[in-house]
């Protein structure tokens, strides 16, 4: 089995530096995950936005769970902290007024709804309300600052937690590159996002951390072989590659299909 991601080499590698906790919306001692696989809860329907659904606890990973719409397929799970405020005790939503709704896609005729509720709540287990932690209050101002480190969120592999660099600042906004990925991954998000965490927030909430990709990060015309001095110094982006890439590394962002594919003759 190879070594594991440190990131105290990683810095002293990338002569680096993370980004402080006071820049990020996430609480200081992360909260504990006191749900169980099967439990129900109600969950915003990431889809549309204005509905409350049913969803259940798929799985547990560190301070998140992978959720399920109820009547939904398996095909659109969605990861959420235990201190997101898009979820919340079964019941809220009744005692605040409001209609359970059916998930975006409900597999079945709408007509069947009021029954398929009744029916997926009967004998359900329910998360317990203090399974659910309280949203931390967002930073006041966006306090992120290009080539700091964090952790965050692969958006196309949203069960993926990755070592990350901040590569522009601009409002409120902060531009994520994930290194070693060659700005495959990359995207622009809110400083108050759910989706970015201090170093070492994964190791603190055992969730799994992946290594940074192997990829230079070079400007893709780049020569193979660039010892000549004519050659203009290229940028390398988020990172230096590791002096020590650990022993597994992950494939390249290749898309199946492209390695095999015979030359046109
Ligand atoms: N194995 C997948 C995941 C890449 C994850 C990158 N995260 C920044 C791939 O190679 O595309």
């Amino acid at each position: 089995k190879g070594m594991e991601f440190s990131w105290e080499d990683y810095l002293k590698e990338t002569a680096s530096v993370p980004a402080p906790h006071s820049c990020f919306r996430q609480s200081r001692v992360p909260p504990s995950n006191d749900f169980k696989v099967g439990m129900k809860l109600e969950a915003r329907d990431p889809r549309n936005s204005t509905s409350t659904c049913i969803a259940t606890v798929m799985g547990l990973m560190g301070a998140r769970l992978r959720l399920r719409l109820d009547g939904s397929d398996n095909t659109n799970d969605f990861w959420r902290l235990v201190d997101s405020a898009d979820i919340q005790p079964i019941g809220t939503c009744e005692k605040n007024g409001d209609m359970l709704q059916p998930p975006l896609g409900f597999r079945m005729n709408a007509s069947s709804w009021p029954m398929f509720l009744l029916r997926t709540l009967n004998g359900a287990e329910m998360a317990p309300a203090m399974a659910f932690k309280k949203e931390p209050l967002r930073p006041l101002q966006n306090t992120f600052r290009a080539g700091l480190k964090l952790e965050a969120v692969d958006r196309k592999n949203p069960y993926l937690i990755c070592p990350a660099t901040v590569g522009e600042v601009k409002g409120e906004e902060l531009f994520v590159m994930f290194d070693g990925w060659r700005g495959a991954f990359d995207y622009w998000c809110r400083y108050d996002s759910r989706d970015l965490f201090p170093v070492g927030w994964c190791s603190a909430t055992q969730h799994g951390l992946q290594p940074p990709g192997n990829s230079l990060g070079l400007p893709k015309a780049a020569p193979a072989s660039s010892s000549s001095s004519s050659v203009p110094k290229l940028s390398r982006r988020s990172v230096l590659p590791p002096l020590r890439l650990p022993a597994a590394v992950p494939a390249l962002p290749v898309r199946k299909g492209i390695r095999g594919r015979r030359p046109k003759s």
